[in-house]
């Protein structure tokens, strides 16, 4: 017997600074149903889906920028989300900006954070982005700014996995796309199918001979991910010009195989699908990369903890 998923990634295109969270909400709405209509049972939206990137810019103070943030998921203006999601019966994954209720010491927290959402409505579990790229001051000589840092504090939770959707489901964000320990630390966890979202500009300022590469680095580090541990992954793009900036697209679901089986042909809104067996993921994990009986983390563990390059 395959277990077969119905899967959907909902590129966004670009998102106004002034376009109202209920409007951006709409369009979610439509490509949810768009999703329902292709079978989806699970569809993918990107990081910060709800908002610009609100990180281009700076401010002083840093709460400056806390009506970006969501106090609550779902809240007022997500509801209608979710009340979708629970009547077409189809779950999502949605990037948001997270602020947290005070703690203890009265204090609040800001994450990059990802809801993922059963086809009842219900909450799955928050993920909440690892690696935290850009810079935390303002550095005007940038044609834009990219203020991650200064912005969202990095999570302390790590990479869950949850069992859901007739499988086991993790969830990544943009940046820790490029790591290798995402996926592995999922893989460990027998992740069957990683939903990633993303907002890549094509410019790269400490390193402008990377901006031909973007689309090149999106594929290469997500499909060498699912590859070595054996699991669908789907990478799912805010792209588009939004405010003046160049974002990357190219929304795709990519197989335990390696290969790509859908990929988005434009910039804006766009709903891309595929039939995720994820059984197929067996054929990797219990072959090439079996880890209980191929990994060598007693060599890794040895080559680690020697200090230094081992000079001649
Ligand atoms: N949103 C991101 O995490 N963007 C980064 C850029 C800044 C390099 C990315 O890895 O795509």
């Amino acid at each position: 017997m395959t277990r077969e998923l119905r899967i959907g990634a909902a590129q966004l295109g670009p998102i106004g600074k002034d376009e109202p969270r209920a409007v951006v909400v709409e369009r979610l709405i439509a490509l949810l149903r768009q999703g329902a209509d292709a079978g989806c049972e699970l569809v993918a939206f990107p990081e910060l889906a709800l908002t610009t990137f609100f990180p281009r810019w700076y401010t002083q103070d840093v709460a400056g920028h806390d009506h970006y943030f969501e106090k609550a998921m779902p809240g007022p203006d997500t509801q209608p989300l979710f009340d979708e999601a629970a009547r077409l019966g189809v779950g999502f994954s949605l990037g948001y900006a997270e602020l947290t209720e005070p703690d203890a010491c009265g204090d609040q927290h800001r994450y990059n954070a990802t809801v993922l959402v059963e086809r009842d409505g219900s909450v799955v579990g928050k993920f909440r982005k690892v690696h935290i790229p850009g810079h935390e001051a303002d550095e005007p000589s940038r044609p834009f700014q990219h203020l991650e840092r200064r912005y969202f504090e990095e999570s302390p939770d790590g990479f869950p996995v949850w069992r859901c959707f007739g499988g086991i489901v993790g969830l990544a964000t943009c940046n820790d796309r490029r790591w290798p320990e995402t996926y592995r630390e999922m893989g460990l966890q027998g992740v069957e199918l990683i939903l990633i979202g993303y907002n890549t500009p094509i410019h790269y300022a400490p390193d402008p001979s990377q901006n031909e590469l973007q689309g090149f680095h999106n594929h290469l580090t997500m499909q060498a991910g699912a590859y070595q541990n054996g699991t669908w992954v789907v990478g799912v793009a805010k792209g588009g010009t939004e405010e003046g900036v160049e974002s990357l697209a190219e929304s795709c679901i990519i197989a335990p195989s390696g290969q790509i089986v859908a990929q988005a042909v434009t910039t804006g809104d766009e709903l891309i699908t595929a039939t995720a067996d994820l059984d197929w993921c067996k054929q990797y994990k219990e072959t090439l990369f079996d880890f209980a009986r191929y990994r060598r983390p007693d060599v890794y563990q040895r080559i680690t903890s020697q200090k230094g390059v081992i000079e001649p």
